[in-house]
């Protein structure tokens, strides 16, 4: 049983609770095995994508098209999971489900949903997000990439960056400015003038691909735009599903690092004693389940709230700001208690650390969701754009 000592598990339904535990004996027993030679190698397992499939998670919420269309609770407990084994892991798992598939069949056509959705829940095609550009991250309203219309295409221009997912994917959700406003288009693999280049020395997420996506006067037909994606709120919209999965991602993350520390500091002697009859040491054990028991509080009643379609998506912001702030904080002091055996791969937590890193960073840094906030409950907005 993991960690739970505000007794959450009891507050959680059969299904909820079978599901979670499905997924947490997979990544024990499928996924744990091979992510350190993963990280090493900085590979993506490509292999592990059919499991995925088979266990219902690629379009996990989606509703029809074969697919389980299962609550915001089950997401987000599975994305705990997930992310428990490795960012990258769930990384891969919200792209799919919360940046491809959602946009897709939100804003997608019924051919657009017919052709796609089927294919990348059985894992047979793989998608990605591209809105990140070069010079437009926090500010992605600033984008550079173009889709002018020409007879029965879009001619797309523009350099996308960071993006997950990117090499491998046969369809891409790229966002462009048109002449009437931003709009989403699925520009496929093979599409002339279209490639991507994987982003090489990542120190974070080296188990996940991130890549370059550029678009070189590719000529994409207009049944591939996204007829219902109108603007910067349809993106932010998607950007809310992604964000809602790293909440839960994120604790999943501080939990195994805190077990991982608390087993340790039960074993490990110094001075004659275990480490964990220090008092610094049951400061900092008990500060890191303390965050962790917050943001379990936090992300369970925002999948309440988004169950019953009443979250406002301030509210997950400050449930991602929050989660990974302190997910981040608990790995660095649950290295820190490990000492010099903290650094090594072996004891799993330098690698979260490191991941942390970078998802602090994706889908709104801290920073812009303090704004967000800020701008929630004061009326003002601080983000220097107005
Ligand atoms: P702003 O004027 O505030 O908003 C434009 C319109 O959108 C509405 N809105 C939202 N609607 C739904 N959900 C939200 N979260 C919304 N936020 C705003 C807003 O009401 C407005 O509507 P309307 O009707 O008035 O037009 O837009 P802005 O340009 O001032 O700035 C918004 C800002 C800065 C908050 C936003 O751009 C932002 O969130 N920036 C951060 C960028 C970001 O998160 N990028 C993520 C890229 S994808 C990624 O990182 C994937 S990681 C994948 C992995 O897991 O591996
Ligand atoms: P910047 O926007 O340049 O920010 C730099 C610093 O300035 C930050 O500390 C930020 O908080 C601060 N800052 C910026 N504006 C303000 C302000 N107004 N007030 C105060 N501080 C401010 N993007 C995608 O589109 N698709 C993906 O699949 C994807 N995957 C990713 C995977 C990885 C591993 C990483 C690292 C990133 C990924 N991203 C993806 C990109 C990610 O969303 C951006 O990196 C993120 O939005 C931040 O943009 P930036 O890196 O350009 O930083």
């Amino acid at each position: 049983m993991a960690t739970d000592y505000y007794g959450i598990n009891d507050s959680l339904s059969e299904d909820e609770k079978n599901i979670r535990d499905e997924v947490q004996k997979w990544v024990g027993k499928n996924y744990l095995p091979i992510i350190k030679d993963c990280f090493e190698k900085d590979r993506f397992p490509r292999e592990i994508i059919p499991q995925l499939a088979q266990l219902g998670l690629l379009g996990i919420k989606t509703q029809g098209y074969g697919c389980p269309g299962a609550s915001n609770m089950v997401y987000g407990l599975v994305c705990q999971e997930l992310e428990r084994g490795d960012s990258g892991l769930r990384s891969f798992v919200s792209v799919t489900n919360s940046l491809v598939m959602y946009p897709i069949e939100t804003f997608g056509s019924e051919e657009q949903k017919n052709f796609w959705l089927p294919k990348l829940a059985s894992g047979e095609k793989i998608g990605c997000f591209g809105l990140t550009e070069p010079d437009a991250g926090s500010d992605p309203a600033s984008m550079k990439t173009t889709a002018k219309k020409d007879g029965e295409n879009y001619i797309l221009n523009g350099t996308k960056m960071w993006i997950t997912n990117g090499s491998i994917a046969d369809v891409a959700i790229v966002w462009a400015k048109t002449q009437k406003g931003i709009r989403g288009f699925l520009v496929e693999k093979g599409m002339e003038g279209f490639s991507a280049v994987d982003i090489k020395g990542k120190m974070s997420l080296r188990a996940s691909v991130t890549s370059e996506l550029i678009l070189d006067n590719v000529a994409v037909p207009e049944k591939n735009m996204l007829p219902k994606a109108e603007g910067l709120k349809a993106i932010l919209m998607c950007l809310n599903e992604a964000r809602y999965g790293i909440a839960w991602g994120a604790l999943g993350a501080a939990i195994e690092c805190y077990e991982i520390a608390l087993n340790y500091t039960k074993q490990r002697k110094q001075f004659g004693k275990p480490i964990a009859s220090f008092q610094l040491v049951q400061k900092s054990l008990v500060e890191m389940l303390t965050e962790i028991t917050k943001g379990q509080l936090l992300a369970l009643q925002l999948g309440r709230l988004e169950d019953e379609g009443k979250e406002r998506h301030q509210q997950i912001s400050m449930a991602k700001m929050n989660n990974v702030y302190h997910a981040l904080k608990i790995a660095r002091d649950a290295r820190d208690l490990l000492g010099a055996n903290g650094i090594h791969l072996d004891h799993r937590i330098v690698r979260h650390m490191m991941n942390l890193e970078a998802v602090s960073t994706y889908e709104g840094t801290h920073n812009i969701h303090l704004l967000i906030i800020g701008k929630d409950i004061t009326g003002i907005s601080a983000f220097g754009n107005e």
